[in-house]
């Protein structure tokens, strides 16, 4: 596969962007290799500028639920085009868009856009801090939940990837303010809580972690999380940047039935242009200013074309619930079809898989928690993710990633996705 023009462009980009990349995760570090320069993707496929394609398991991180490029999707941006670009200044799509956000997601009865999930989560646990008048927070190793300062201790997603213990910068104060329990063990929450009594303002958990893999939680363990919350007047925020909307319509607050206090959204409510939120009981938002006496603003937020395009994304996500239910057995299909390839190859990898979201993990270790997944081969990792791409298959370049579809993944590209992982599993194992 001739790449010449990606390379010769990542050697141009890294005289005027760190690294090359305008985010850590692109940097394939960890994979080897250089990043390939995409000039345009359309459903399922993805086009570098050297005119090769791909089918892309990435999907902008998320947001790309129906496809690259879909057609309604675009249409709405167009519509919304000659009015102009931002306003900073109300619009009637921000009112739409928050009525049917709170109509979708259980928990959520007022809503503040804004315009990534980094920005989200750190206006929720400033929110859950005044609110309570406390200051620590609990976050899990290995969950992500974007860039801000309090939540780059044990930290997944690119924080892993590049194995950054701690980044420099984030004060002393913030870090000893963050405390940390593994995923998917109460026990170790119910200490933190009983030692740190009347100091936790909130908990910030994915419910389905996507960071560090696919993470799926025990029977249980969301339930539990509430019920320690309550008990200890601590706040329970769902971070479903990644799970909002694609697992469900309500996210996994909707499959569980367990709701949070807060939520923060993200990606999919722009349909993949700039967009987060957060959002949830009425009591709580309402200590947000102008109503309240806790800032946050944003000159972008809730901006017009952004407001178009999720509004597209999501009215079509409300009005066709099947979606999930076909994403659902596609990603069952896929697993089994990984499962499958593993029995004739003798091997047992933890492999998770949920709706569109799925990972295969390299070990044998069935993966709760950070500590399992980082057990995980990263070496043979990098070097499936290049035959990977050899066989034309885009996948996130690290291990501790979730991997997403949509549903332009037809059933022949889904085969054609398992004879490329078959194929390139026997190259890496044998070696
Ligand atoms: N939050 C995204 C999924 N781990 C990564 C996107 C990024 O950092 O660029």
């Amino acid at each position: 596969m001739i790449t010449s023009q990606s390379e010769s462009l990542f050697t141009r980009a890294q005289k005027s962007i760190p690294g090359g990349v305008n985010s850590p995760v692109r940097a394939f570090r960890s994979v080897g290799g250089k990043p390939l320069f995409i000039r345009r993707a359309w459903e399922a496929w993805l086009e570098d500028e050297d005119g090769n394609r791909y089918l892309d398991f990435i999907n902008s991180w998320g947001p790309m639920i129906l496809g690259h490029a879909n057609s309604m999707i675009e249409e709405a941006i167009r519509e919304a085009l000659p009015a102009s670009f931002s306003f900073g200044a109300p619009t009637v799509k921000e009112i739409e868009m928050a009525e049917l956000i709170c109509s979708m997601v259980p928990s959520v009865e007022m809503v503040r856009m804004v315009n990534s999930g980094t920005e989200a989560t750190m206006a929720a646990i400033r929110l859950a801090r005044g609110f309570t008048d406390r200051e620590k927070i609990i976050k899990f190793e290995g969950c992500f939940h974007g860039h801000g300062d309090s939540f780059l201790i044990a930290a997944g997603s690119g924080v892993a990837t590049l194995g950054i213990p701690g980044t420099p910068g984030v004060t002393k104060g913030t870090a000893n303010d963050t405390l940390t329990a593994p995923f998917n063990d109460l026990p170790a929450v119910e200490a933190l809580l009983l030692a740190n009594s009347g100091n936790v303002a909130a908990l910030i958990v994915e419910p389905v972690a996507g960071n560090m893999g696919l993470v799926l939680p025990q029977p249980g363990y969301l339930e539990g999380l509430r019920k320690l919350c309550d008990a200890h007047g601590a706040l329970l925020i769902f971070d479903e940047v990644m799970t909002g909307f694609r697992l469900a319509p309500g996210g996994v607050q909707e499959i569980t039935g367990v709701l949070p206090d807060l939520t923060t959204l993200g990606k999919i409510i722009g349909g993949g242009l700039p967009v987060g939120a957060y959002g949830g009981k009425r009591e709580i938002m309402e200590h947000v200013a102008p109503l309240g006496p806790i800032y946050q603003s944003g000159t972008l937020s809730g901006n017009p074309l952004a407001m178009a395009a999720g509004l597209a994304m999501l009215r079509h996500l409300k009005s066709n619930p099947s979606i999930y239910a076909s994403l659902e057995s596609a990603g069952k299909h896929l697993a089994e079809g990984l499962r499958q390839t593993d029995k004739e190859l003798g091997l047992n990898h933890c492999i998770t898989q949920l709706g569109s979201m799925y990972t295969y993990f390299f070990t044998d270790r069935e993966v709760l928690n950070f500590e399992d997944a980082k057990s995980c081969d990263t070496a043979r990792f990098g070097a499936y993710f290049r035959e990977m791409l050899n066989e034309g298959i885009y996948l996130a370049p690290s291990q501790f990633e979730s991997l997403f579809f949509s549903t332009s993944l037809t059933t022949d590209l889904q085969d054609m996705f398992l004879s490329a992982h078959k194929k390139a599993l026997k190259k890496v194992m044998v070696s």
